[in-house]
């Protein structure tokens, strides 16, 4: 991802922010994020402050998602109050088994510099709907970008149960 593409994801997250599309989970650990900085459009419903919030409300039946099928530069951004060391971030859409991300990249960064990207994977990151990102190491960073980098005729992105793995 170029300079420009960085940019643009960095711009979609204060844009998704300005238009509620971000909310804090229960401990204020973290702020959620969704858009897309592609040409498809994320509905405005997967925006929502309140579908955010199924992706972290610790019930596995409930559920974020993108509201249509996958496409390319959907994101999901995972924004600390400050840098915390991250081992893993674990997505769990067991409950809806199709709707694990294709293909993806994830960014990180600090301090609202330039993001770098921190892993990339396509099918072999999910075991029956959860995707595991394990960073080769802790990545320490108060900025987290999950981009999807392939698109589906069919099956939405969904995330029924976010969670961090901290390394500090
Ligand atoms: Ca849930």
């Amino acid at each position: 991802m170029g300079t420009n593409n960085v940019n643009r994801v960095l711009a979609a997250c204060v844009v998704a922010a300005l238009f509620g599309g971000a909310c804090a989970d229960r401990d204020k650990a973290f702020v959620l994020e969704a858009g897309s900085t592609g040409d498809a459009e994320l509905p405005m419903e997967a925006m929502r402050v309140d579908a955010l919030e199924k992706a972290y409300d610790g019930d596995p039946a409930t559920r974020w998602s993108t509201e249509g099928p996958q496409a390319p530069w959907y994101y999901l951004c995972i924004r600390f109050p400050k840098p915390r060391a991250v081992a893993a971030l674990v997505l769990d859409a067991s409950s809806s088994p199709h709707d694990w991300p294709r293909a993806f990249v994830v960014e990180a960064g600090r301090g609202g510099g330039k993001l770098r990207e921190v892993f990339r994977a396509g099918s072999e990151a999910t075991r029956k709907g959860v995707t595991t990102i394990r960073f080769p190491k802790p990545v320490t960073a108060d900025l987290f970008v999950i981009t999807l980098t392939k698109g589906n005729d069919f099956y939405y992105w969904s995330v029924h149960e976010l969670t961090v793995e901290y390394a500090d």
